[in-house]
């Protein structure tokens, strides 16, 4: 079947599509739809904002990605077909249509739970590699995080494209595999030169099977140097423009998809996610002095992406306008940031104290103040911050679902309308 738009608007609890079986739940995976086909095929594009801190620091997660998947929905008492059947057809892609060698392969057991629905599955490693998740599903999550048997059984597989050619191709990084031409042009106009590409390779490949969430990126970075026998600023300053390329060109190719689909950037909902994005975007163009709008950026992606997409060309104007209107309303807002970041670092300094996460978390959320601007700002103060590694994976949680306490203030003032009229009187009984 047709890929879905990345935004979730046939969903209440999520705002964007985050794997290929969020098309189908609630409705189909609960028995309250039939499926469009049964079993299907799809290829999904797939927005992970929880992934972004990783987003060119690892080597192998982007915001934007394309899960190609089968799946088969059950009825009560009745399996499709399970996960024999799923393995085997696994199996055989890889290393019959794929020609990796079955040795290589190895299926590991998890669990896997997202948009509402778990079960027990199987991770396919290659190489150290993750390229694909057979998910048995058979659970709904409760609210408190607890599982109640479904009588629906459903196949839920995913299998990443990006990946998949990443590890065909050998290039050092995803990015390289899947954006080359855009990370080229970047990698050009910004001048950057690897000093030794020995060196950069072997350090992405040792990025690529670490997990920034988990490990943290000083962490990271000290395993990495370690490794290579490097001192970790060299290896910093060696890494951090070619991380800021590829999250540059990831960022861009994640936002022709969003605002290709209808999101309009704002403070609220789906909007806010895109405009966390172009933020972040502007912030990684700046650290590489490049002197491009961001505009142009998400050109080059429009035209890699209307490749396989040309229905983006047809909207191209409207999202490049977008993104415009956002850089100089940025910029504006940056302006006036200055004033009250100032005022708070001297409050922090006469207490000797450092700026908070909660008050990093308030300056970006009610200013879209950046936390590396705050940081500058406070360094000429000599005030130190610190900044969470994973800040904006934080702030993308926090951002996830509509959350009950927005929507409350949002009809507030219904609400004390409301209170100073009479009780409502059902008169259609009279
Ligand atoms: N619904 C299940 C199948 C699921 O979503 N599983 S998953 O989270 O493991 O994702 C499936 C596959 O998508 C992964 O095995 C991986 O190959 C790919 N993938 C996941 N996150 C990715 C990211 N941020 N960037 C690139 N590929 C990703």
């Amino acid at each position: 079947v047709k890929k879905y738009p990345v935004v979730a608007r046939w969903r209440e609890d999520v705002y964007l599509v985050g794997a290929s079986i969020y098309d189908f739940q609630p409705w189909v995976t609960e028995g309250l739809m039939p499926p469009p086909a049964n079993p299907l095929t799809i290829s999904q594009p797939c927005i992970r904002l929880t992934d972004v801190d990783s987003v060119g620091r690892t080597g192998r997660h982007l915001t934007e990605f394309e899960m190609m998947a089968h799946h088969a929905f059950g009825k009560p008492g009745q399996i499709p077909y399970w996960n024999d059947e799923t393995v085997e057809y696994c199996f055989e892609f890889f290393t019959k249509d794929l020609g990796i060698r079955p040795e290589k392969i190895n299926f590991i057991e998890e669990m896997w739970s997202g948009g509402g629905n778990a079960g027990e599955d199987f991770e396919v490693v290659v190489d150290g590699i993750e390229l694909a998740t057979l998910v048995f599903m058979h659970y709904k999550v409760a609210p408190d995080g607890g599982l109640i048997p479904l009588e629906n059984l459903t196949v839920d597989t995913g299998y990443g494209l990006e990946r998949i050619s990443w590890v065909s191709k050998g290039t050092p990084t995803i990015y390289d595999a899947a954006m080359g031409r855009v990370v080229e042009k970047l990698r050009e106009l910004s001048g950057y030169r690897v000093a030794d590409e020995r060196a950069f390779v072997e350090a992405s490949k040792l990025a690529g099977s670490m997990d920034v969430k988990v490990a943290g990126l000083r962490k990271l970075r000290e395993k990495v140097a370690e490794a290579l026998g490097m001192p970790v600023d060299e290896l910093e300053r060696m890494m951090r423009p070619m991380e800021s390329i590829y999250a540059l060109a990831d960022y861009t190719r994640a936002l022709v998809f969003m605002l290709g689909d209808g999101i309009v950037p704002s403070n609220t909902g789906a909007g806010y996610l895109a405009r966390l994005l172009i933020r972040k975007a502007l912030r990684h163009r700046d650290e590489l002095g490049l002197s491009l709008r961001l505009s142009d950026v998400v050109a080059m992606q429009i035209e890699e992406v209307s490749k396989d997409f040309g229905e983006y060309l047809d909207v191209a104007d409207s999202i490049l306008r977008m993104v415009e209107v956002e850089e100089d309303r940025f910029r504006r807002m940056l302006e006036r940031g200055r004033g009250v970041v100032l005022r708070l670092v001297e409050e922090a300094s006469r207490r000797g104290a450092g700026i908070t996460e909660a008050e990093l978390i308030q300056l970006y959320d009610s200013h879209g103040l950046t936390p590396e601007f705050v940081a500058s700002l406070a360094s000429e103060l000599r005030v130190k911050v610190e900044v969470p590694d994973d800040f904006f994976s934080k702030v993308a949680k926090l951002h996830e679902r509509p959350s009950e306490g927005a929507a409350a203030d949002e009809f507030d003032w219904i609400r004390r309308e409301l209170e100073e009229l009479p009780p409502t009187r059902p008169i259609y009984y009279e």
